[in-house]
């Protein structure tokens, strides 16, 4: 039988072991939905799921680790799926009114959005709890690793706490059996480190990673929820771990919850950058393809511009005609009565009449076309400008927009040429 195996088979044993009565509670815990000056101590429990946080909370009010007043997930999905806050005693002892407030891991595999659990959550410590005597971080003792969604979701809490949250901070490690076999399996499988060995290398990689918040002396403890009662060294182990966790719980100070910030979790914050980029990206497509209609249209104008001023320079160029015409079949009719003299005198006034009549209409011509190109310039050099402007915010922005988007970076240049 392998090490898992023999894991189940334990626990099995102790879940078949456990008679009706058992599995009803003998401690007293009532499901509340405000913890507000009740007099408790307030015992918060986080973790990743599957750790063990509902297990844990059933054996800390004194009852079997499979009662079901904090549920607990048998398979892949988590079962608490809210915050839950519970009255009891602490190990099920009259004289420790405790409040235990079991939470969902953000990394919860059936919830997908983990912003949402993050606003339940903050909204139940703030609104309806005062303080926090003590923050249980349940690790898998199994397995303890100090991965980016424990870090993430750590960095939450800190965020909605402040600083001051690690000092109320234990850390837990779950799912280590503690009698003599089990131990002994541990030190062959970590080549002798044994449990303390393990987990201060844990604690330094939390230190490591979170730096100066973490106070020097950051407590750890290894609790089985599951642990045999008739096993003695199991027996004492519990014992011992659930009396200094309850020194921690009893100590003075208190955290308060009324400063709570709602925080943004990873996925929050990336789904807000996603969408930050998306529009930025639509904005500039929309700019860039406005700018290319623009360009278009001016082109449009001016070819326009071109043929109707064409049109009026072959109209001219008729009627220029026409008059010529006139004025030559005048100057023939007057002549016939004219002496020589003054035959003269109007061939050389028909000559000039004609030179002005030419010089009037190119004169009126290259003013048009010149009027016509200038202001075709103008509308060009604004587009460029504009364009430029784009540019600069884009670049402002650190968004350099036209780099990674090939088709903007297209029109972009086809404007610019
Ligand atoms: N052996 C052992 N199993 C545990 C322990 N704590 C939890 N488990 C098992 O781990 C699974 C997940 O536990 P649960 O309390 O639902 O985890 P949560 O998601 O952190 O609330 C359940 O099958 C528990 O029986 C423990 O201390 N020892
Ligand atoms: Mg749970």
């Amino acid at each position: 039988m392998d090490e898992d195996e023999d894991e189940t088979s334990r626990i099995n044993d102790i879940r078949n072991s456990a008679t009706p009565e058992t599995k009803n509670l003998k401690c007293k815990v009532t499901h509340v939905e405000d913890i507000r000056s009740n007099g408790r101590r307030k015992l918060l429990i986080i973790g990743k799921t599957g750790t063990g946080k509902s297990t844990l909370c059933n054996v800390l009010t004194g009852n079997p680790f499979n009662a079901d007043i904090f549920p607990v997930s048998s398979g892949a999905a988590s079962c608490t799926q809210k915050t839950k806050f519970c009255d009891a005693f602490f190990n099920g002892n009259n004289e420790d009114p405790v409040s235990i407030i079991d939470t969902i891991g953000f990394d919860d595999p059936s919830t997908d959005n983990d912003a949402e659990i993050v606003a339940e959550l903050v909204d139940k410590l703030k609104n309806a709890c005062d303080f926090v005597n003590c923050v249980v971080l349940a690790v898998n003792g199994q397995n303890p690793r100090l991965d980016g969604s424990l870090v993430g979701m750590i960095r939450i809490f800190e965020g909605m706490f402040g600083s001051k949250f690690w000092d109320q901070m234990v850390v837990v490690f779950t799912r280590m059996p503690m009698d003599k076999k089990n131990k002994k399996k541990r030190l062959r499988s970590t080549e002798n480190k044994t449990d303390d060995d393990v987990a201060n290398s844990y604690m330094n990689e939390v230190k490591k990673k979170f730096e100066s918040s973490v106070p020097e002396r950051l407590q750890h403890l290894f609790i089985d929820a599951c642990y045999d009662e008739d096993d003695e060294d199991e027996n004492k182990s519990f014992k011992e771990a659930t009396y200094l966790l309850r020194t921690l719980l009893f100590e003075p100070d208190g955290l308060p919850t009324n400063q709570i910030k709602l925080v943004e979790t990873e996925h929050q914050k990336l789904n807000e950058k996603v969408k930050k980029a998306e529009d930025e990206r639509k904005e500039y497509e929309k700019a860039a393809e406005d700018a290319r209609k623009e360009k278009e249209a001016l082109e449009t104008k001016h070819q326009l511009e071109i043929v109707k001023l064409e049109k009026q320079r072959i109209e001219k160029e008729n009627e220029l005609r026409i008059k010529q015409e006139k004025l030559r079949e005048e100057k023939i009719q007057a002549q016939e009565k004219m002496s020589e003299a003054e035959k003269k005198e109007s061939e050389a006034k028909y000559k000039a009449d004609i030179a002005e009549l030419k010089r009037q209409n190119s004169e009126e011509k290259s003013k048009e076309k010149h009027e016509m190109n200038e202001k075709h310039q103008r509308d060009m050099d604004e587009l460029k400008r504009k364009n430029e402007e784009l540019d600069q915010k884009a670049k402002s922005r650190g968004f350099s927009y036209w780099d990674w988007c090939p088709l903007a970076g297209t029109i972009r240049r086809l404007v610019k040429d």
